[in-house]
C-alpha cells in the first residue's frame, strides 16, 4: 500500500512537472517559443530601419495617423502626383488626410479669362478624396497673386469701376464654390490680403472696390467674397489666409481688430489661416502669443478656428543670403527638436480647442517652393520628407513625440 501510494505521488510530481516545464515556467533555459518570438521582433526592428525608410514602404508609420487625436495633416501637392501605383501616390495616401493643390486651383489656373472656368484639377482631387476619404482645402478664391489681369480691366485697358468688379468677384466665387458645394470641405477665400506689417495690402481688389458700401471700413472685397462663398455653400469652412502672423504681433493685431469688426457685422468667417513659412529662427513663443491673440475671437465666435495651411521650416534664417547648409548633426538636431517644439505647440493648440488641422506646403524636400526662394540658386531642405523620399530624422521625432503624449 505504502509503495502504490509514494507510486502515485511521484507519478503526480511527473506530470506536474512535465506540465511546467511545457509552460516554460520552471527552468531558466529560453524555450523554443519564446526564441521564436524574439527573433521576429529583432527581424521587425530591423525592417524599420529609421536611416533607411521610405515613406511609401509598409512599415512605415503614417504621420497623419500619428496625430488623429489631436489634428489632421495635409500637404500641398500637384495633380500630376495622384497617378495611382506610383510612390508619390502611396505617399499621399499614406502620409497625409488633407489636400490642397499647390497652383492649379488659384485664380490664374481655375478662372483665366472672364468666360473660361478650369474646374479639371480640382475635380480630380476631389474624385481622389471621395475614394480615399481625405478632406480637400480650396486654395484659393481671392488673392492679389496669381490672379488675371480680365477681373480689373476692361478691353480698351481701363480699370473696371466698382460695380462691375464686385459683380466680377460675386460671379467667380459664387461659381466655382457652387461647383464645389459639399465636396470641397475648406476655401481659403481671400489670401494675403494685410501687408508685411498689417495695414491692408494696396492690392486691385483694395483700391477699386474700397469702401464700397460707404460705412467707413475698407475691406469691403474681403466682406463680399466671404458672403458670396457662404451662400454657395453654407457647409464649408470659410478661411482667410496670411503669413507672418505667427512671427509680427503687429500683424496678428490688425488680422484680430478686422476678422472681429467683420464678425460683429455678421460676415461669415470660420477662421484665420497661419500659413507659417517659418526659418530655423523661429520662436515658438511669439507665435503662442500671436495665436492668443487670434483666439480671442472666441468670445465672438466659439467655433472659430486657426489653421495650419502652408507649414515648412527652412534650414535659412530670412536674412541670410547663402545657397547651401551643411547638414551636420548638430544643425539636424536643432532643426529635428524645432519640429518637435512646433508641433507639441500645435498639440497645445488642438487641446484648447484652437487647432484642427495642419498643412505643409509639398511634401518631400525637392518640391519646396524655398528651393531658389528667396536666394537664387539656393538648396533647401524644409520638410519631413527628402529628395529621395526617404523619412527624415525630423519625421521620427515627430512619431516619437506623438507616442510619447498618447
Ligand atoms: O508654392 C507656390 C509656388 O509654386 C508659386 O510659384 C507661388 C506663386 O506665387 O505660390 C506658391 O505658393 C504660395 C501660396 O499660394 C500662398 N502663400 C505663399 C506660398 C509660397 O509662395
Amino acid at each position: 500500500m505504502k509503495l502504490k501510494q509514494l507510486l502515485s505521488v511521484l507519478l503526480a510530481f511527473t506530470v506536474l512537472f512535465s506540465v511546467m516545464t511545457a509552460c516554460g515556467s520552471t527552468s531558466d533555459e529560453p524555450d523554443s517559443a519564446v526564441t521564436t518570438s524574439s527573433t521576429e521582433a529583432e527581424e521587425e526592428a530591423v525592417t524599420v530601419d529609421r536611416d533607411n525608410t521610405y515613406a511609401y514602404d509598409e512599415d512605415a508609420p503614417s504621420l497623419y495617423e500619428a496625430f488623429a487625436q489631436w489634428f489632421k495633416v495635409g500637404t500641398a501637392m500637384n495633380i500630376s502626383d495622384l497617378v495611382e501605383g506610383t510612390e508619390e501616390f502611396e505617399i499621399l495616401v499614406k502620409q497625409y488626410n488633407v489636400f490642397t493643390l499647390e497652383n492649379e486651383s488659384k485664380p490664374d489656373a481655375m478662372h483665366p479669362s472672364e468666360d473660361v472656368y478650369n474646374f479639371d484639377a480640382l475635380d480630380q482631387l476631389v474624385e481622389f478624396a471621395n475614394e480615399y476619404d481625405k478632406t480637400v482645402r480650396g486654395h484659393t478664391l481671392v488673392w492679389h497673386s496669381q490672379c488675371p489681369d480680365w477681373f480689373f480691366y476692361d478691353d480698351d485697358g481701363n480699370t473696371v469701376s466698382a460695380d462691375v468688379l464686385v459683380e466680377r468677384l460675386i460671379e467667380h466665387v459664387t461659381t466655382i464654390v457652387s461647383h464645389y458645394k459639399g465636396e470641397v470641405d475648406v476655401w481659403d477665400v481671400c489670401n494675403e490680403v494685410l501687408g508685411d506689417s498689417g495695414g491692408l495690402r494696396d492690392s486691385m481688389w483694395y483700391q477699386i472696390i474700397g469702401d464700397y458700401d460707404g460705412d467707413g471700413d475698407s475691406y469691403d472685397y474681403i466682406e463680399i467674397a466671404f458672403t458670396a462663398a457662404h451662400e454657395a455653400d453654407p457647409d464649408a469652412r470659410l478661411i482667410i489666409n496670411d503669413y507672418s502672423l505667427e512671427s509680427s504681433e503687429s500683424k496678428a493685431i490688425s488680422m484680430y481688430m478686422m476678422v472681429k469688426s467683420m464678425l460683429e457685422e455678421g460676415i461669415p468667417i470660420d477662421g484665420i489661416g497661419l500659413q507659417m513659412h517659418v526659418d530655423i529662427g523661429f520662436d515658438v513663443e511669439t507665435c503662442k502669443n500671436n495665436v492668443e491673440i487670434l483666439m480671442k475671437l472666441k468670445s465672438i465666435d466659439p467655433d472659430f478656428v486657426i489653421e495650419v495651411t502652408e507649414l515648412d521650416l527652412s534650414c535659412f534664417t530670412w536674412s541670410d543670403t547663402s545657397t547651401e547648409v551643411e547638414l551636420t548633426d548638430e544643425f539636424l538636431e536643432q532643426f529635428d527638436s524645432l519640429y518637435s517644439d512646433i508641433f507639441e505647440m500645435f498639440i497645445e493648440f488642438s487641446e484648447a480647442g484652437y487647432l484642427d488641422s495642419v498643412v505643409f506646403w509639398g511634401y518631400y524636400d525637392g518640391m519646396s517652393w524655398l528651393n531658389g526662394y528667396p536666394v537664387s540658386g539656393r538648396t533647401n531642405y524644409p520638410l519631413l520628407i527628402d529628395r529621395d523620399y526617404k523619412l527624415k530624422s525630423a519625421y521620427w521625432s515627430l512619431i516619437d513625440l506623438a507616442e510619447s503624449k498618447s
